[in-house]
């Protein structure tokens, strides 16, 4: 009774927190509620979030980017600034907004944590847009994820307006954090100044169940579906990754992916921000700036970057530029030594990683890129090692915490019933008699598992077998002590640049043009992007029509890498009876390489 009673006070403790403290005038009071909020809570579950943990490391930097330098005590006092405007533009008055949704559109610099911290601190639930889509994309996001808000920063206020107005959505205009220069924000930012960070060792109670973050991602059917995680599935990602992948405060990652899928928030932001690393934020990907940050030709004072993650067609870019630009051997010499010297890890992940970039890689930073396998429902799940063998092709073993199975579904029996052709954990992998490399789809159990497709009940039990396992959709096979990705089941699921793209999702689109009768789309092989979109297409009778022509049109209702970036006319697409195209065999007609990515 007395443990239920606490644990009801002490329930969304830092809302109150957040709260009493903008109306806690004295500051030894403050202090006081401070150290007796840390007591109490500390009775119950512990649950660290990423902004709770700044008291450890208040004033080591935390954000580098294109206009300044920021520490931990920074970035929260201009988080706890914002969270009080989230509330007040919610008529939240006791510091808690349950579990709505908050939209959030930044660059990728410290307005971005700024705005994911302060929906964290107000109890809300972030949903990341990107500025790069177009309207329709985010009008999709905001309505489909029930956002009660849109932070903005002025970048983007254009983009977000009509798409806010036609949703009758409120926007919080989030500034420019520009340290250089005297905005009236900045300014209301000063009186902030006093806000006491939380102590070292303070955590939240009862936060591990709580919404905390829809990241939207493509199925085979239908539009993008949003994955919602909680804070305790996002504390299980990350404390495993800082672990495996030996995290420390003195590490420095230059960050260059996009902030609205795993990839980008969790491994390279979220991980760096829950030690008290740096995070160097460029606003895109940029060839040779990312090289001069490597090589710290950067000429700012931004610190020697020492970790390095990213998807292979970066990897793929960076090498296309080194050919091109660095071709004498003393210059090819000193970036090989300033890379083994200076850089302690180097990763890649998001699609599979081809052993021609692997080997051209080692031969220009004397890197082994350390591959891993991951998926937005369930974080990374199998890894090589920080130290030992990576062999090239394969994707590791299981991440502590993370249970696999891979699985060949028993077609006569009912479709729940599996056969297991291999279990395994972090420490060890079983393999049924005579089933060694015999391929089937992986399967996937562990706390870093999402909770639900947000809204979507029925496809969030689909995903799952009746025995609780998540079906990834991929295929692999386990041989030599190693786990190996050998692609996904579905040809409709197509993976370009790290983005996952649903090949039905992008016809539905292209069926909307006026001069198509028909199209397939499907996923061609590329080295530089691993797969390509490649519309074939039917037009009706008496039309013409041009690629550049498809890709304007579709320009303003899908994402710039579901674009097709190729067009075959064809005077029929062939269906069968059912009236399925078979893509395979359209594959192999137009593209007849392998088409294995
Ligand atoms: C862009 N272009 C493409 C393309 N994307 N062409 C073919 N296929 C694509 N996918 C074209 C553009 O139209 C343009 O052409 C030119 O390439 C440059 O476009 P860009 O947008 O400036 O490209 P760039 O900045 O170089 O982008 C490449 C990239 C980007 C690799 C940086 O694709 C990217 O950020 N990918 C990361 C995605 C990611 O984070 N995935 C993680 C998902 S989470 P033109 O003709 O106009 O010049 C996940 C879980 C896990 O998967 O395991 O991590
Ligand atoms: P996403 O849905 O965007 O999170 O993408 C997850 C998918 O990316 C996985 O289901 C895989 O198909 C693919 N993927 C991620 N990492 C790898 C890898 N190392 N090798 C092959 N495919 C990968």
């Amino acid at each position: 009774m007395l443990s239920g009673f606490l644990r009801c006070a002490a329930k969304s403790v830092f809302h109150h927190y957040a709260h009493c403290w903008s109306h806690c005038t004295c500051a030894d009071t403050r202090k006081a509620f401070q150290k007796n909020l840390s007591t109490t809570i500390s009775l119950f579950t512990r649950t660290e979030q990423v902004f709770t943990r700044v008291g450890n490391f208040p004033d080591r930097l935390a954000i580098v980017d294109d206009n300044g330098h920021y520490t931990y005590r920074d970035v929260y006092r201009y988080s706890l600034h914002l969270s009080q405007k989230i509330q007040r533009a919610l008529e939240c008055f006791d510091g808690d907004i349950k579990e709505q949704r908050i939209s959030i559109l930044c660059p990728n610099d410290v307005s971005y944590v700024v705005a994911q911290w302060a929906t964290w601190m107000s109890g809300g639930v972030v949903v990341p847009l990107s500025g790069n889509h177009p309207a329709a994309v985010l009008e999709y996001v905001v309505q489909d994820s029930q956002s009660a808000l849109i932070i903005v920063e002025e970048k983007y206020v254009k983009l977000v307006t009509p798409v806010a107005e036609r949703l009758g959505v409120k926007c919080v205009l989030l500034p420019g954090y520009n340290l250089s220069q005297e905005s009236s924000d900045n300014k209301q930012l000063e009186r902030c100044d006093t806000a006491p960070v939380p102590d070292a060792g303070y955590v939240v109670t009862d936060w591990r169940n709580r919404g905390a973050m829809i990241l939207y991602t493509s199925g085979t059917t239908g539009p993008p579906k949003g994955v919602l995680t909680t804070h305790g599935i996002l504390r299980s990602q990350v404390t495993t990754l800082v672990r495996q992948w030996e995290w420390n405060q003195d590490d420095v990652i230059l960050h260059v992916l996009p902030l609205n899928h795993f990839h980008g928030v969790i491994n390279k932001l979220m991980c760096p921000l829950w030690v008290g690393a740096t995070c160097v934020m460029l606003p895109e990907f940029n060839t040779r700036r990312v090289w001069d940050y490597l090589l710290k030709t950067d000429n700012t004072e931004a610190p020697r970057v020492n970790l390095f993650m990213a998807v292979p067609t970066i990897y793929a870019k960076l090498i296309e530029y080194h050919t091109k630009h660095f071709t004498q051997n003393h210059v090819k010499d000193f970036i090989y030594s300033v890379c083994q010297s200076n850089i302690r890890l180097m990763v890649s992940g998001s699609a599979a990683l081809p052993e021609p970039i692997l080997k051209k890689w080692k031969g220009i930073s004397g890197h082994t890129l350390l591959e891993r396998y991951g998926m937005t429902e369930i974080g990374m799940a199998l890894s090589n090692p920080v130290h030992g063998v990576r062999v090239p092709g394969a994707v590791g073993t299981p991440m502590p915490g993370v249970e696999v199975r891979i699985a060949m579904e028993n077609p006569t029996k009912n479709h729940c019933s599996y056969t297991v052709i291999a279990e395994g954990n972090s420490t060890e992998t079983k393999v049924r008699p005579g089933m060694e490399g015999k391929e089937g789809e992986l399967l996937v159990k562990g706390h870093s598992v999402f909770r639900e497709y947000w809204n979507r009940t029925k496809e969030t039990k689909e995903s799952f077998t009746l025995d609780g396992w998540f079906k990834t959709g991929d295929t692999v096979c386990y041989s030599d002590g190693v786990y190996w990705i050998l692609g996904r089941s579905s040809v409709d699921i197509i993976k370009s640049g790290g983005y996952k793209i649903s090949a039905l999702d992008v016809e539905r689109h292209l069926l909307g043009h006026p001069d198509i009768a028909d199209v397939a789309v499907v996923g061609a092989p590329d080295i530089t992007w691993g797969q390509k979109v490649v519309a074939v297409v039917q037009l009706q009778e008496g039309c013409s029509l041009s690629q550049k022509e498809l890709k304007d049109w579709a320009r303003h209702r899908l994402t710039s890498y579901s674009l097709p970036s190729e067009m075959i006319l064809v005077e029929e697409i062939p269906r069968n009876y059912m009236g399925k195209v078979n893509k395979t065999d359209l594959l192999k007609r137009f593209f007849p390489a392998p088409s294995k990515y």
